[in-house]
């Protein structure tokens, strides 16, 4: 089934979407607007977009420390987005959870994780509960090439198989583990190929066409929607930016980096776009002002926000 005009241009809205979200993020974290640590998803926006495009609101994702592209592309809304990055009252954690902790249980995004790895032990959980209230939600769970390497990824993936549960395990193979790279990190190029030792399809695809990424996902949401059980599913893409904002990058090469940035998936897929004549400069031009005009007010929003009272510092605090 071909994608239409109208799901084309979605795709690159909700990237363009993260794309300018993130680079405005880190010129506000450069002026010390964001209190705390920030990791940015720029260079991976097919991902989440191709992803992401397959799922319906009440499907889950859970994130990573990576996560804004993830909750953007699941619907998130960016005031609160924002707000909760600036620390403020009004955001989607009341301003005490910061970037590594937005969550929207009501559009399914179970919550970003500081814990590498995290969301490999909730996502079989979320998809137990799903066959277990009788409906055909899915989950996606988001996790890095580092992660793969986690007790979790192997604990999650296993009962996930055994169980036939209707899991998507997505890895975002940037090729890093912060600085060290994938190939230091284990001994295999391909994250999919773990899928075999644990009997489900492992499929590895260019993170960095979106229309690849999507057609893969939709392939895997069909089959667990359809109770076949999970898919492990590796995209290779790469970060633009450092791990986190600050890093001074001196593990990568400045050509390393200017190859991957011939890859963007931004500029890649626009151009088919414009080539494809399914969108003008005019249109571009047009789309990225009103994404723009939407992450502007997104910060209003946010700089208006009080700060949380200290008397709620203990409020939704949860101890086990
Ligand atoms: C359990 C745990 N171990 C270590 C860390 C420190 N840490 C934060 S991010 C990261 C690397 C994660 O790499 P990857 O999974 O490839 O994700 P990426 O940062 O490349 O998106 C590590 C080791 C952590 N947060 N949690
Ligand atoms: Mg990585």
């Amino acid at each position: 089934m071909e994608l239409d005009r109208e799901q084309r241009v979605g795709l690159l809205k909700t990237m363009l979407t993260i794309r300018n979200f993130e680079l405005k993020l880190a010129e506000l974290f450069a002026a010390g607007k964001v209190p705390g640590f920030v990791h940015l998803y720029a260079g991976q926006e097919a991902v989440a977009a191709g992803v992401c495009a397959n799922l319906r609101r009440d499907d889950y994702i859970t994130s990573t420390h990576r996560g804004h592209g993830h909750c953007i592309a699941k619907g998130g809304d960016l005031r609160r987005m924002m707000a909760e990055l600036y620390g403020r009252a009004a955001g989607y954690c009341k301003g005490k959870g910061g970037s590594m902790h937005i969550a929207d249980l009501d559009i399914g995004i179970l919550g970003a994780n500081g814990i590498v790895g995290g969301g490999l032990a909730i996502a079989p959980g979320a998809g137990l509960s799903a066959r277990l209230r009788g409906t055909d939600q899915v989950v996606v769970c988001f996790f890095g090439d580092g992660a793969s390497n986690q007790s979790t990824f192997h604990e999650g993936i296993n009962m996930a198989s055994i169980w036939r549960l209707p899991v998507i395990f997505v890895c975002e193979n940037n090729l890093y583990g912060i600085s060290t790279p994938q190939s230091r990190h284990q001994n295999i190029r391909d994250v999919s190929d773990r899928a075999r030792a644990y009997g489900i399809p492992g499929v590895t695809v260019d993170g960095n066409d979106v229309i690849a990424v999507y057609e893969a996902t939709r392939e895997a949401v069909r089959r667990a929607r359809a109770g076949e059980g999970p898919t492990l599913l590796e995209c290779k893409t790469y970060r633009h930016r450092g791990h986190f904002e600050g890093d001074p990058m001196s593990y990568r090469t400045k050509e390393e980096m200017e190859e991957w940035r011939r890859r963007d998936p931004v500029e890649r897929f626009w151009g088919k776009l414009r080539e494809m004549r399914l969108l003008t400069e005019t249109d571009y031009a047009e789309l990225d002002r009103q994404i723009r005009a939407q992450i502007d007010e997104a910060i209003r929003y946010a700089e208006e926000s009080p700060l949380p009272d200290p008397a709620e510092m203990m409020e939704d605090v949860y101890a086990f």
